[in-house]
Parts: C-alpha cells; structure tokens; sequence
C-alpha cells in the first residue's frame, strides 16, 4: 500500500470539516526570488498549501523552482501540472489531474501513461484527481490548451454527474476550476450540486480574487479554494492575507 501523506492530511481536513486555502505559483508569473517572498508570507498568513504549475510554460526554470519554494514552505507543496513535462521530485505530491471534463484522451489518461514511470522512479505522491473546467465567459487557457470544452455553468446536474463518475473511478479529489484569471468564478449552485452527490473534497479555483468570493464557494461548499492571479496584483499579499483568515473562520 502507498504511503499518501498529503492527501491523508487533506482526507482528515475534509473529515473535520476544516476549510483549506492553496495558493498557485505559475512559474512564470514569479521569479524564484518572489515565489519564495511568496511562499514565506503565504505561511504566516495560514496558507495551507502551494501549487505549482501552468497551462503552458515559457520560462524553463521549473525545476530549480520548484525545488527552491519547497525549501522556502513548511507547507505542502503540490504540483499541479498542465502535462508530464511538469514533474520533479522535490514538490511533496502531485495532483494527478484527469479532464473529466472532456472528452480528449490526451488529458484524460495519454499525459497520465507518459507520466507515469516517472512518478515511480522519483517517489512523488500522486493524488488521482477529478479536474472538471467550468464555463467562465471566456476562453481560458485550459480550454484552449486542452481542445475540451468547459461544462456549461447553468447545467449543474451535469457537473454533479461528472463527479459521481470520478468518486466511483477511484478518484480522491475534484477541482472545478474556471480558469486562472477567469472574469467569473465558478458558480455557487454549481459547487453546492457537485458537493450534494459526492463525499470527495472538493477544490474550488479560478477568478477568486477577494474574501466575498471565497467565502461564496466555501458556502456552497467548497473544502479547498485557490487564489493564483491575484497574487501579482498590487496589494496581492494583502488579499492574500484577508482571504487566508477569511478560511480560518470557516473551520
Ligand atoms: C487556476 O484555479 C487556479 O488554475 C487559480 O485561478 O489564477 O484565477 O486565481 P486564478
């Protein structure tokens, strides 16, 4: 049997009803200088963990990224990666994202083959997990990436359904996921629909940007949120700070 520390940890979050908030470093919105300023502040202000990854990367410095945020975190570091390009074995796991979604191969299990020997030879720690994108008034770079398109956000039983069909493949994990700096976040009847069918955590990411927001999906229910884009906004730090304490009087 794995060992499967980080996800054990979110299970027993999930379990006592403990809301968690992760925030996103795509390498190349920060220098490694700034991912670290990140990742130190993040933790003072009850950041519960840090992604790292992108839909599509410019810069090649993912690795020594990586490998410098995690030294610079006491908090998991999670990958969250656009292919299998993104691997490394410094991150503490990796969520090993399926396009439910959709209907491409390519992102719902050919990424996943091309991955896999190398998550056995460098001993990360997959978390199998349900990556569904929701319709978000425009184009997000997932969708555009991916050739999928988002489930439609008036359609919640259709995403409810979605999540059933993960949960009973084994999944452990469902992210609805509107698209880094999506103009409109994923919808509360849509999280509330999901989470009515389901017993998996649910993360909820994409166009968060302030508490209201936050406190919106963790309302409807959502275990996890992330906040990415906001963080290279001006008073982003801040914000980050409101929303971090904001999910703190959630637990
Ligand atoms: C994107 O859900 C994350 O994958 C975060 O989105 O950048 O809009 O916060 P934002």
């Amino acid at each position: 049997m794995r060992n499967s520390p980080v996800l054990n940890s979110i299970v027993e979050a999930h379990a006592q009803e403990k809301k968690m908030y992760w925030v996103l470093l795509d390498p190349d919105d920060f220098t490694i200088e700034e991912a670290k300023n990140v990742a130190v502040k993040s933790q003072e202000c009850g950041v519960d963990g840090l992604l790292i990854g992108g839909s599509l990367l410019h810069s090649n410095h993912f690795d020594l990224f990586t490998s410098e945020v995690k030294k610079a975190a006491s908090v998991p570091v999670l990958l969250f990666p656009g292919d299998s390009t993104q691997l490394c074995s410094s991150a503490d796991a990796l969520l090993y994202l399926s396009l439910v979604s959709g209907r491409n191969p390519v992102n719902l299990i050919g990424e996943h083959v091309k991955a896999a020997p190398k998550i056995r030879s460098i001993g990360i720690e997959p978390i199998a997990t349900a990556y569904m994108l929701v319709e978000s008034g425009s184009v997000s770079s997932v969708e555009f990436m991916s050739n999928t398109r988002p489930l439609p956000r008036n359609k919640p039983g259709i995403a409810a359904a979605h999540a059933l069909a993960a949960q009973y493949m084994g999944m452990h994990l469902v992210y609805l996921e509107a698209g880094s700096g999506a103009k409109i976040s994923v919808p509360p009847e849509f999280i509330k629909a999901v989470c009515s069918y389901i017993d998996i955590p649910v993360i909820v990411g994409g166009g968060i940007r302030d508490t209201e927001t936050a406190a919106e999906k963790l309302s409807a229910g959502a275990d996890i949120i992330v906040t990415g884009n906001m963080l290279s906004k001006e008073n982003g730090i801040s914000t980050m700070k409101e929303i971090a304490s904001a999910v703190k009087s959630f637990s």
